[in-house]
């Protein structure tokens, strides 16, 4: 983590983590905010909202995927021995559950080691979890798995499978995702595996439409990252005066989220002690999410140690899930 840049402010408590990175993004040109800001408590509800819309295919059609292959994904991973199964995010809730039914009805029981950087959601992850799937062994991490992951170690009879789903990877730029998937398979020993879902490149109308859906869920979930800056940096945002838009960037293969300032104003954060003039039409940067050309998931895990060993996609091949082993 890099040192803020301004002296800490005193009255009330924030994280520093997210004044710094705020500070940067606002003073940048143009200006940014990080993707990871959407998921408090009401971002968080608000994807899981989005999840369920008619127009964004990714989760349902990652499901289907699993769905068909759930046995074989386990089987092959598992080779003679047990698996453990680990998953960066707390429990991608139906999907994960997919997986994990599959490794119960292999072997008995399951280790399962959600890793997160929030408590709480990996106390709901591992309630929902024990109850609803019995033979599943839940053990907690409360880590950020993008800057360290340390897990537990295994026995010569068991291996471990990341499971790295839901497309999160797409949010992070390729050289960054590159080093985290070195990192991870720096965690592993030879002979585990990673299962990584990517979003695929497709009919730009369809991406268009996920990322800017007709009931403004994802509108929603866009402005209230402003909402959250209110309340966490005392920022006097009007999130009704910030346009949410969606583009396709062609050159990068990625969707963009933005939110577009409909007049000229000033915001104060008074946390960070910043002042930010927006001029009609500029906006603020707040999420890429690449989009993968078929074969690139794979070059990807091999640059970063990892042999693929097998792709599934669906019939329209919009998304792709691959498994890799340490080498
Ligand atoms: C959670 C990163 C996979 O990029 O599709 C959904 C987040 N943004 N709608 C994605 C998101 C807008 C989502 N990921």
């Amino acid at each position: 983590m890099t040192t803020s840049p301004f002296s800490s402010p005193a009255s009330f408590h924030i994280s520093d983590k997210i004044a710094s990175a705020v500070y940067e993004g606002l003073m940048s040109s143009p200006r940014w905010l990080p993707s990871w800001l959407f998921y408090d408590a009401a971002g968080s509800k608000l994807f899981d909202q989005i999840t369920r819309i008619p127009e964004y295919y990714v989760t349902r059609t990652e499901r289907a995927i699993l769905a068909d292959h759930a046995a074989e994904i386990v089987g092959q991973a598992a080779t003679d021995r047990a698996l453990r199964m680990v998953e960066l995010g707390a429990g991608s809730a139906d999907k994960t559950r997919l997986l994990l039914n599959a490794a119960v009805e292999r072997q008995n029981a399951v280790f399962y080691e959600p890793v997160d950087v929030s408590a709480s959601a990996l106390v709901e992850a591992q309630m929902r979890i024990e109850d609803e799937i019995p033979g599943v062994i839940v053990c907690p991490r409360v880590q950020d798995y993008t800057h360290d992951l340390e897990l537990d170690s295994t026995l010569p009879s068991e291996r471990r499978l990341v499971l790295y789903i839901g497309s999160s990877i797409g949010n992070f730029e390729p050289g960054e995702s590159m080093l985290l998937l070195e990192r991870v398979r720096a965690a592993l020993d030879p002979g585990d595996c990673i299962l990584l879902g990517v979003d695929l490149v497709k009919d730009e109308a369809v991406l268009q439409a996920a990322y800017d859906d007709a009931a403004g869920v994802t509108a929603a979930f866009n402005r209230n990252v402003l909402v959250r800056l209110n309340r966490e940096l005392d920022a006097d945002f009007n999130p009704a005066t910030f346009g949410h838009r969606a583009v396709w960037n062609a050159a990068d293969s990625r969707m963009e989220m933005h939110l577009v300032s409909a007049k000229d104003q000033e915001v104060w954060l008074p946390a960070i002690d910043l002042r930010v003039k927006f001029k009609v039409g500029e906006s603020i940067h707040t999420e890429n999410s690449y989009k993968y050309r078929s074969g690139e998931a794979e070059t990807l895990l091999s640059k970063a140690g990892f042999a693929p060993e097998a792709t599934w996609t669906d019939e329209r091949g919009w998304f792709a899930v691959c498994l890799a082993r340490v080498r």
